[in-house]
């Protein structure tokens, strides 16, 4: 399927979206927006996941960054596609950058399409990119307060992965005080510890894709 791109698509973010929403579900496209602050391992978590399912599943990643192609050759080297956005200051992706990328996929054969967002835990959650779940990566060396300091990340996401949970001896994270904080800002949202460097949590965030993906084929 080839995506050709209208002028009123590429001047208006919701007009965008709603583009890309549609194209995601005609091609039962699963799309997941990841989000968090630079350096919480949302890459790292994206080669476990195409390591882990890729042998099911055919999956693709749009990587957001300021500058460099280091995060899509990352995900190049775990044997998944992978388009570089690069936003030349831009601090966050939105839904015209992801509609002028999708030119470069065939979303018929592709299963799950994970879009990781400039590393920033503010202008990324205002952007609908069309996607069909929006999920914040919080780390354990940012410490316990960001949830109740950025509401807005957790109040538009519907998942957590606390992730770098391996650190939890060496830091004063409270694991319990942020799925308190998560529920009184969004009680509809999941939080799932994980640990992309021991592989500890990783199969509860593999079963939650999977669920996720099976919900929109059957749409
Ligand atoms: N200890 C530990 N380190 C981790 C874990 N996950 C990622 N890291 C490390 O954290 C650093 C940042 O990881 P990335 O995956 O590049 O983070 P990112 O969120 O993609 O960063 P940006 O794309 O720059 O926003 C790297 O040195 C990773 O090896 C983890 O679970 N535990
Ligand atoms: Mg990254």
């Amino acid at each position: 399927m080839k995506v050709t791109l209208r002028t009123d698509v590429l001047t208006n973010n919701n007009k965008a979206a709603d583009f890309n929403r549609e194209l995601f579900q005609n091609s039962k496209t699963l799309v997941i927006n990841l989000m968090s602050s630079p350096g919480a391992g949302k890459t790292t978590l994206l080669e476990e996941t195409v390591r882990e399912l890729s042998g099911n599943y055919r999956i693709a990643v749009i990587e957001g960054d300021l500058a460099t192609e280091r995060d899509a050759d990352r995900i190049r080297a775990m044997g998944a596609k992978a388009v570089q956005i690069n936003t030349h200051g831009g601090c966050h992706l939105d839904a015209r950058m992801v509609a002028a990328a999708l030119a470069e996929f065939d979303l018929d054969e592709i299963d799950l399409l994970f879009i990781e967002n400039v590393g920033n835990l503010v202008c990324p959650s205002g952007y609908d990119l069309g996607q069909h779940h929006k999920v914040a990566v919080l780390s354990v060396p940012e410490g316990n307060d960001k949830i109740p300091k950025y509401p807005q990340m957790f109040m538009r996401t519907e998942l957590v992965l606390l992730n770098k949970i391996d650190l939890l001896p060496y830091l004063d994270f409270n694991v319990g005080e942020a799925k308190k904080d998560l529920t009184e800002i969004n009680p509809q949202s999941m939080l799932i510890p994980v640990s992309a460097r021991t592989q500890e949590g990783l199969y509860e965030w593999f079963a939650w894709i999977e669920g996720a993906y099976l919900k929109c084929v059957q749409q």
